[in-house]
């Protein structure tokens, strides 16, 4: 039944950019960290430190998100289109053994693909070494405490050695631009430290005038001349004095120790040099505590934007490292932790992107290694659009825009692509990109060929509309997604049998099954993923298409192909969804990618009411697949079971993903889990884990993909209890404040910038509602 309720416009905190913080999010240890991957994440979405609080030695990694070694290529080998008749009737003929030899042979990049000099890698930018010297006897500190304060972005070190009790200030300034690291003592003329900067290789260090001085260039696996950077670093004290030691400086006796880093790269800034001394100096003459409080603002503007309480409990006072050891059997002696949680991965997207920039790689903006895993680039066959998927939801919109410039740089090599090995119109790319563009298959067939990266990278550019509704944003992106429809409307295949059009040759993301005779393949005609990304895209492309008044017969002739696509979901014969277009057996059943339920999420093909039956198929695949895998593939299955409306399943997802681990192998098996400083872990560290449990939390709390805004769609029982959240989004551009008792919403509002009329789901009933109106940010 249909029902108006006028909400009364009462201004209840709804006008305020911001939401005031109801309570810290804090990270903290009671000893430094000793290992990396303990160490607190700082980050301006540019330039990164993780300090690792040492007493005697401390290091802190630098990074900045432009550090890339390679360069641009043309890999792409412009004579493969002639085996494409051939690869597809190999596949047609049930040969895709045979198919996938000449995959192989003729149809993967030219070169080493991701294993090349050119190809390139995200690297570590150096080490800030600080040496400690304190006066008296005693060797081991008291009350030391080690945190990272997430409302503020600051990390503090305190403790007492000596009776003489230290701070140290950690921050990678949002205003300033540069790191910042301020050590105080509350005695006088205590401060006495060296410091030096390093790199593993490609670097040089000098002292300058009281500076210390870190540059070279990367590789670019043409001529050894790639990218360069500088990073000055410029200590500044009060009391004591400061002197050159080799390629350190000493610093002795100071009441207080203000350390300035700058850093810039050559990426897209000829001018890097002076902008690095110009920001260094700006920086110096700069009030300290003026600036941390401008660095503060600029950061709440985007963090204080959504707050989140569902409680706490007597673990929650405990030491991170504890309470991540206590939670899996006992989550309902830390209500906090699930909140904590979701913040950290509000922060870690604030820290790890910025508008102009790049997009967070797979290690987000952090690594401290000079190779990092998987070159810490851009994989497009779940990872980098896992990066993306809160940011929408947790209303942190704008920081999807690094992407959308990611993918237009794509563009015109992915026409070279297309025309190379499809001799197709449009543009594609594979699995894995770079900094650089790179779009060719990968240089294996039994992952590189995978054809839904371009589609799966567009229908992620789409969210950024479908929350907003932002026009400007709708046509700069337009030519990009119908460039990626054109080239799927120019590829696909009818399939004899079936009559259905799709991509060959592909693969389903990663995974293998046995053919027939027995042999295992990977490559296919229309995996399950394809067939529902091209259906996605197609459907964005007609709105988009309709919306802006563009390309009436485009419309015409996708419409006409989304007719003879395959189903959004087939069921196999034992009730699962079919992960290729035959029903085979998958050589791998608890595969971490499940890539054949990409209907369920991100797309909407897939949902609880409108395919009942491929819902439950979902499921089967699921319980199939099981609970564990890299980080990043919990994450996922935590998300599907949001969405299938299955909280309990979903929260024991996240419990799972909250396992402590310390491994650190290349593992693409079961055993994901978390290190102590919340970051997780494929292993290796992998951020994808982090941000795609941070939008399963809001999944859990709020949907908004069939039409209506549901509240609590998939509360489970433990957070049932009491909570509330301030500043969640919704499709359509609403903004939504919820609260709840014993898992029923007891009071909500929902804000949009004109105040229209929106359906809602509040506990089980379908209601109509007008929203309050609010400023657009
Ligand atoms: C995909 C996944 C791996 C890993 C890598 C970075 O290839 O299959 O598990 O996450 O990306």
């Amino acid at each position: 039944m249909k029902r108006f309720i006028y909400t009364i416009l009462i201004l209840l905190f709804g006008l305020s950019r911001s939401v005031a913080q109801t309570k810290p999010f804090k990270l903290w240890y009671d000893k430094p960290a000793s290992r990396w991957e303990e160490t607190l994440p700082l980050g301006n979405g540019r330039l990164g430190m993780m300090p690792d609080g040492g007493i005697n030695n401390e290091q802190i990694v630098l990074n900045d998100i432009t550090l890339w070694s390679g360069a641009p290529q043309d890999a792409n080998n412009y004579e493969a289109y002639k085996n494409l008749p051939e690869i597809r009737s190999l596949i047609l003929a049930g040969k895709n053994d045979e198919a996938q030899n000449l995959v192989n042979q003729n149809f993967v990049c030219k070169g080493k693909g991701s294993g090349g000099a050119n190809w390139g890698c995200f690297q570590m930018l150096g080490d800030l070494n600080i040496q400690y010297q304190y006066e008296g006897n005693d060797r081991l500190p008291t009350a030391y405490k080690r945190e990272l304060l997430l409302n503020n972005a600051i990390a503090t070190t305190d403790f007492t050695l000596n009776k003489v009790n230290f701070k140290r200030e950690y921050f990678t300034s949002f205003s300033g631009d540069v790191a910042m690291i301020r050590i105080t003592a509350d005695q006088a003329g205590q401060i006495n430290c060296k410091l030096s900067l390093s790199r593993p290789e490609r670097s040089i260090s000098e002292v300058k005038a009281n500076r210390i001085e870190l540059s070279g260039q990367l590789d670019n696996g043409i001529d050894g001349k790639g990218m360069q950077y500088l990073t000055l670093l410029a200590p500044v004290v009060s009391g004591g004095k400061i002197s050159q030691n080799g390629n350190s400086l000493e610093v002795t006796k100071a009441n207080v120790l203000t350390i300035y880093v700058s850093t810039k790269t050559s990426y897209k800034d000829a001018q890097f040099r002076q902008n690095v001394t110009l920001l260094l100096d700006k920086a110096i003459k700069q009030n300290y505590a003026a600036e941390k409080l401008k660095h503060q603002q600029v950061f709440q503007k985007m963090f204080n934007r959504l707050d989140i309480d569902m409680g706490t409990g007597e673990n929650s006072q405990l030491s991170t490292d504890k309470r991540l050891s206590l939670y899996y059997k006992n989550p309902e002696l830390d209500l906090q932790l699930p909140a904590l949680f979701f913040q950290y991965g509000r922060y870690l997207s604030i820290s790890s992107t910025r508008v102009g920039l790049l997009p967070p790689n797979l290690q987000g903006l952090w690594a401290n290694q000079i190779h990092t895993p998987w070159n810490g680039d851009y994989h497009l066959d779940v990872n980098v659009q896992m990066n993306h998927w809160p940011l929408e939801v947790v209303n942190l919109s704008e920081l999807n825009l690094p992407l959308a410039d990611l993918v237009a740089n794509m563009v015109p090599n992915g026409q070279k692509t297309a025309k190379a090995y499809y001799n197709a119109d449009g543009w594609i790319a594979h699995v894995i990109t770079n900094i650089w563009g790179f779009t060719e298959p990968g240089e294996s067939a039994s992952w590189g060929v995978a054809n839904a990266g371009s589609g799966w990278l567009c229908n992620n550019l789409w969210d950024h509309y479908a929350f907003t509704k932002d026009l400007n944003y709708l046509k700069k992106i337009y030519p990009i997604i119908k460039g990626s429809a054109q080239f799927y409307s120019s590829v696909l295949v009818a399939d004899p049998k079936t009559g259905w059009m799709m991509t060959a040759p592909s693969v389903s993301p990663e995974n293998s099954f046995y053919m027939p005779n027995g042999k295992a393949a990977n490559v296919t005609i229309g995996p399950t993923i394809d067939n529902q990304i091209v259906r996605e895209l197609f459907q964005n492309v007609i709105y988009a298409a309709k919306t802006l008044g563009k390309d009436d017969s485009l419309r015409t002739s996708l419409q006409q192909k989304l007719n003879k696509l395959p189903p959004a979901g087939r069921i196999s014969k034992d009730g699962r969804i079919m992960e290729w277009v035959e029903d085979y057996k998958e050589t791998d059943p608890q595969h971490r990618h499940i890539s054949h339920l990409y209907g369920v999420y991100p797309a909407s093909l897939i949902t609880v009411d409108g395919t009942p039956d491929l819902a439950e198929a979902s499921k089967k695949t699921l319980n199939v697949r099981g609970d564990d895998g890299p980080s990043w593939s919990i994450a996922y299955k935590l998300l599907f079971w949001a969405r299938l409306r299955d909280g309990n399943r979903a929260f024991k997802l996240f419990r799972e993903l909250l396992k402590p681990t310390q491994r650190t192998d290349i593992n693409y098996g079961a055993g994901g889990g978390v290190y102590d400083n919340l970051l997780s872990a494929g292993p290796p560290f992998q951020i994808d884990g982090n941000f795609g449990a941070t939008a399963g939390i809001a999944e859990m709390l709020i949907q908004s993909h069939e039409g209506y805004i549901s509240l609590l769609p998939a509360i489970p029982d433990a957070w049932k209890k009491y909570g509330n959240v301030k500043g969640l989004k919704a499709r359509g551009n609403y903004t939504v404040n919820l609260n709840w008792k014993n898992g029923l919403v007891t009071n909500y509002q929902i804000f949009s910038p004109t105040g229209s009329h929106v359906k809602v789901k509040v506990n089980g009933k379908l209601i109509n509602v007008v929203s309050l109106k609010k400023q657009a940010k």
